[in-house]
This record gives structure tokens, sequence and C-alpha cells, in this order.
């Protein structure tokens, strides 16, 4: 049975055999906006445009919502050691004092599968849009704490907030990123009332205390407009 997470839930990474999680998926599953809207549509051409006919149909559009999964990894004194986030992200160019985005964490313990930038279609396909593969056994010893945040980029389509998004949960399992063998943990986001109005999330952090791995769901919605701005404040307020 997974764990159903609440904010500030600490939880351990023991499963229910007893035996510790190690090898696992951090994935954010997230549906695209289907909109209705009564459009005139044209029914008949007509011939040389006489006799064309137009009726008043609901059409529905799909409106892409692109949120972007991130962590940035720390020492235990809160220095920041490496990071993940989509290689779309290409700041080094903009002088924004920060490095480009890329999928791989430089002890290849954690891997990104890639920047989904529509969400699903169609309704729920039960995997996960955005993921980060985790082995914790290849964690560079030096890092600490692993925290996970996730932002909804400003795309032309979708300028919005969760609550606006049909679903958006983020869970822990064992599998792939194309199968689901057991889920550890879960936690709904789209449903939090406290989402409303928040385009980024702090969703918890992996931390190593007395040489054991746990896991802090923290749950904090902030306004941030911009990746920029929650980059910079895990590495002030969530790095210790
Ligand atoms: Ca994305
Ligand atoms: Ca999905």
């Amino acid at each position: 049975m997974a764990i159903r997470l609440e904010k500030g839930q600490r939880i351990n990474l023991e499963k229910s055999s007893g035996l510790k999680l190690t090898n696992f998926c951090v994935g954010c599953n997230w549906g695209a906006v289907e909109r209705v809207q009564r459009k005139e549509v044209v029914v008949s051409e007509g011939f040389l445009g006489f006799g064309k006919k137009t009726e008043w149909r609901d059409v529905k559009t799909i409106v892409d919502v692109d949120l972007d999964l991130s962590c940035l990894m720390f020492d235990i004194e809160g220095n920041p050691i490496d990071h993940i986030y989509s290689n779309l992200y290409r700041f080094a160019d903009k002088g924004v004092g920060l490095p480009n985005g890329k999928h791989d964490s430089m002890d290849r313990a954690l891997h990104h599968t890639g920047d989904d930038t529509q969400g699903d279609v169609g309704g729920d396909d039960g995997l996960d849009n955005e993921i980060i593969t985790v082995d914790l056994s290849r964690v560079s010893s030096e890092i600490n704490q692993i925290v996970f945040f996730l932002n909804i980029y400003n795309n032309k389509d979708y300028s919005g907030d969760f609550s606006g998004i049909p679903y958006a949960s983020i869970r822990m399992y064992e599998g792939t990123p194309t199968k689901v063998r057991e889920v550890f943990a879960q936690y709904d986001v789209a449903t939090k009332t406290e989402c409303v109005g928040k385009r980024a999330l702090i969703l918890g952090k992996l931390y190593k205390h007395n040489g054991d791995w746990k896991f802090a769901a923290i749950g904090d919605a902030h306004e941030d407009n911009s990746i920029v701005h929650t980059i910079a404040r895990v590495m002030k307020d969530y790095s210790k």
C-alpha cells in the first residue's frame, strides 16, 4: 500500500518487506488542459462562395501544460554540488548566473528522462510525464540532500496555476519510466487548495541521517514565475 504523503511528513525509505528502497523513480504525472469552445464552423462550402453554410458547434481544444521536474543536490553545509533540470533551459548565455540544464547528475546516480512540454492528452495514461530515476547507492558521498521541485513553465499556451490543471501528482515508485512495479509514496498536487495561484512547488527532499537516506515531504507552494526564482529559493531556504 503506497504511503499518501502529507505536507511536512518524514518517512524512512523502508518497504513493507523490510528492505531499503535504493533504486526508484521520482515521477510527475499531469494532464493537458482540455477546453470546449463554441466556434463557428463551415459545414458546406457551397459553389464559388455562394450558399456557404456555417453553424456553431462545441469544439474541443487542447492547451499544452509544461511542468518541469527538477532537483538540486547539496552537501551537509548546504553548499550546492549538482543539479538536474531540463536541458531546454540554456541559462549560461543569458547572464542569470546559473548553469545550463542537464539530465544526468555528475555521479550518474540520478537521471532525468526528458522534458515533456504538453502533458497527457485524452486522459490519464497512468505513466509519469517527467521522471528522475534515483540510485542511492551511487550518490556521491559528499551529497547530503537532494531537493525536488516542480515548476510550471510559462509557455504561450498555459500561464495558469496548479489548480487549473486537471491532475498533477508526484510519486516515488520502483520500476522503470515505462513500467510501474510498486508505488512507494504518492503526493497529489493539483488537488491541494494551497496551490491556487501558485506556479512552483517544493516537493520534498531526500536527506541522509546517520548514514541512512530518508525522505521529507515539503509541499510548499510558491508564486514563482520562473524556475530561476525557484532555484534561488531552494538554495536559500531549503538547502539545510
Ligand atoms: Ca516539462
Ligand atoms: Ca502521464
